[in-house]
């Protein structure tokens, strides 16, 4: 259909008319855009790279005019309606690099799939983190506990989960037995984005393959030894399903860093926040102040302790991320 239509414009209609297509594939200086049923090779007009433009990531919209004799130029990026960041490498190059305020890994999703594997890649912690970082890019975090066929209490995990915050969804799934994927049904959905995340090993690309119902992503064992995964997805990579919805595979992460992610974590942990909230002082450290709430939740058994040092430590975390982020600014102004 769409090569149809390409075919139709004459070389001067494509050169001069500009498109809008999606980011799908990005390698190294080199982009795939999906324009209708097109999977289109492009590069960035030069532009990009003498001015603080945001390169494109995976599921962003962008203008581009048509090269049909080779690559077709991105002229610029639309603008997001939610993003996956995570800080630049090391500290030096977020204070250096193009873009203090972190680097966005994918754009426009509306959902993002947070996947754990439930054989020794569970972390709590891992997953707050995941989740607050989802809520504050303005997308919908659903947690997937994949392996599902190698353990034998996911209970005690789902629960963990869904008394982690009310606006987080947990499934658990078997991709290589196919158990629970029609629970998955809901999310994937005509025109809805979907962003896979997580370790590397747990079974993103299996998953992604179980939802295509072929192989589309290559997949590998993990090691025995540590039950760690190979790295195997390399760069993330948008598929589109039949119905239209499309889903980005990625490759494993060993940590997603945080940037100030204030926001994210307290929607994560509404129950805290609002708490807060009832603090006699609005500056309460909830240390020896009196008349504070949370302390009073916690002595009471209302607000678990555990639960409370996750907040904390996000926290702190974010708070570190934003300090950085101000040194970066004066650096930038002197
Ligand atoms: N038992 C079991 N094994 C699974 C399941 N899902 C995936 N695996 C296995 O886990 C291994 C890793 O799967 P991948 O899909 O390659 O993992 P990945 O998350 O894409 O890994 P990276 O691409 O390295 O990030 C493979 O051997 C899969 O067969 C599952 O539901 N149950
Ligand atoms: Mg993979």
């Amino acid at each position: 259909m769409s090569q149809i239509i390409i075919q139709k414009e004459t070389k001067n209609d494509c050169e001069a008319k500009e498109k809008i297509g999606t980011i799908c594939e990005v390698q190294k200086n080199s982009y795939v855009i999906k324009y209708l049923k097109e999977e289109i090779n492009a590069k960035l007009k030069g532009s990009f790279y003498h001015t603080e433009s945001e390169f494109p990531v995976v599921g962003d919209y962008v203008t581009f005019i048509y090269n049909p004799n080779g690559d077709s130029i991105i002229t610029s990026v639309c603008e997001r309606k939610s993003v996956i960041k995570r800080p630049y490498p090391s500290d030096h190059s977020m204070t250096y690099g193009r873009n203090i305020n972190g680097q966005v890994m994918v754009a426009n999703c509306d959902y993002v799939f947070i996947v754990a594997s439930l054989n020794n890649n569970y972390n709590f912690n891992r997953i707050a983190r995941y989740v607050s970082i989802t809520l504050q890019g303005k997308s919908i975090p659903v947690v997937i506990l994949t392996k599902v066929d190698l353990c034998n209490n996911p209970g005690r995990y789902v629960r963990e989960i869904e008394e982690l915050s009310d606006k987080v969804k947990v499934h658990t799934i078997s991709a290589l037995y196919g158990i629970g994927l029609e629970e998955l049904d809901e999310y994937l959905k005509p025109d809805k984005t979907i962003a896979i995340l997580g370790s590397s090993g747990v079974g993103k690309s299996t998953l992604v393959n179980a939802i295509c119902k072929g192989e589309v992503m290559k997949t590998s064992k993990i090691r025995e030894s540590d039950s760690k995964g190979r790295h195997t997805t390399t760069y993330r990579q948008m598929i589109e399903l039949e119905n239209g919805a499309r889903i980005i595979d990625t490759p494993g992460m060993r940590e997603l860093g945080m940037c100030d992610v204030d926001d994210g974590i307290d929607e994560t942990f509404s129950d805290i926040a609002e708490l807060e909230t009832h603090c006699k002082f609005s500056d309460c450290k909830h240390d020896t102040e009196p008349g504070c709430a949370v302390k009073e939740a916690l002595k009471r058994g209302t607000l678990s302790k555990e639960r409370y040092e996750v907040y904390k430590k996000l926290h702190k975390e974010s708070n570190h991320a934003a300090k950085m982020k101000k040194i970066a600014k004066m650096r930038r102004k002197l």
